[in-house]
């Protein structure tokens, strides 16, 4: 596997690729050109841009995150070709600038969804936190409004202002969209991506629904195993994959994430490691990585990841705000270097114990 660090870009995202690159064992960035809208297509001499000022640091380019997916494909839209062949192109355009894998994900209206974004825990450290008693208390429209004063100044990806601002139009978008049209509505994004993905060898890895399970009405499918299974049985391509992400997966405590890595074995592009701490199974706030810190057993889902000999990039996923930091929620520099290295170190362990 290779160890890096998401970045939002040097105009966006408040941790520099300096700092990135002391971080013992992290190679490499997940990137993204955040000011690019849905739909649009990624020109090639900006990918290069990125990719050479990451590289100029001395990490590397290790994938996107996210290509994001214009609604009118998710809702199965009337301009969804249009959409797709312009997806299509930046696809081409990513491949040609050597990059190989894209993370992307399928959530209606919303992408991840958190009522707090900085609930103060027992040790003063400040945390993401959901309850579905304040999402079933809100009007959708209110979602933004009701969390965006605590962004530190920064766009979240998924929330964006400009997004949110046509959020009534949005819902009715996705009216009569219910989870099999939804479903309909992937694979024939995918099937319509699979060549291009062959041809430039780019692994898709779709990121789980988070939470998982529906918010606001609406219809959400990257849930459980049944469903992740279904999605890579019905375009079986192994370029058609997943990210696997605990925190996201984790929510719903039904969900066996080792069972769920190991049934995954060959379609993991992309892992996401993080832990939740539950206060009851709807009420959940982000913990430290460490397996004592919240609810789930980090160790087991290393070392499952270990087992299907996945070598693709992981990525500590949100942090807890520490030591005064200000940053984007959940994506700060110290308890995300602190993940690293616990991971990190959880893999050495893995590794060593394994071939002796
Ligand atoms: C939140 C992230 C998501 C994720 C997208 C993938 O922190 O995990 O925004 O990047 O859902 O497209």
């Amino acid at each position: 596997m290779q160890m890096t660090l998401r970045w939002y870009g040097s105009a966006f995202d408040t941790v520099t690729l300096e700092q990135i690159r002391q971080i013992p064992g992290v190679t490499g960035v997940i990137s993204t050109l955040y000011d690019t809208a849905p739909g649009e297509v990624w020109s090639r001499e900006r990918i290069r841009a990125l990719k050479n000022e990451i590289e100029a640091s001395g990490l590397t380019l290790a994938g996107i995150e996210s290509v994001n997916i214009h609604d009118d494909i998710k809702a199965g839209g009337k301009s969804r070709d249009k959409y797709i062949k312009n997806y299509i192109e930046t696809l081409a355009n990513l491949g040609e600038e050597d990059v190989h894998l894209v993370c992307y994900n399928f959530m209606p209206v919303f992408d991840w969804t958190r009522t707090e974004l900085a609930r103060i825990r027992e040790d003063g450290s400040t945390v993401l936190a959901y309850t579905q008693e304040a999402v079933d208390a809100l009007e959708p429209e209110k979602m933004f409004d009701s969390i965006s004063g605590d962004m530190n100044g920064t766009v979240m990806p998924g929330w964006e202002p400009e997004r949110m601002a046509g959020i009534k139009e949005l819902f009715a978008l996705y009216k009569g969209v219910d989870e099999e049209q939804l479903f309909d509505n992937l694979k024939y994004f995918l099937e319509r991506i699979m060549s291009v993905c062959e041809q430039y060898d780019i692994q898709m890895a779709i990121h789980p629904d988070d939470p998982a399970w529906s918010v606001f009405g609406l219809p959400r499918i990257m849930t459980t195993k049944e469903n992740i299974l279904r999605m890579t049985r019905m375009v079986d391509n192994s370029h058609n994959g997943v990210t696997f992400c605990s925190g996201s997966y984790g929510t719903n405590r039904e969900n066996d994430l080792p069972d769920m890595i190991r049934s995954l074995k060959g379609r993991i592009h992309f892992a996401h490691v993080r832990n939740l701490k539950f206060i009851t199974s709807t009420n959940f706030e982000e913990a430290a990585h460490l397996s004592s810190d919240g609810s789930f057993d980090i160790y087991e889902i290393m070392k499952a990841l270990y087992d299907i000999g996945f070598d693709g990039p992981i990525r500590p996923d949100h942090g807890r705000m520490i030591w005064g930091e200000k940053a984007m929620p959940g994506y700060g520099l110290y308890d995300r270097a602190l993940g690293a290295a616990y991971l990190n170190g959880l893999w050495e362990a893995i590794e060593k114990g394994r071939t002796r």
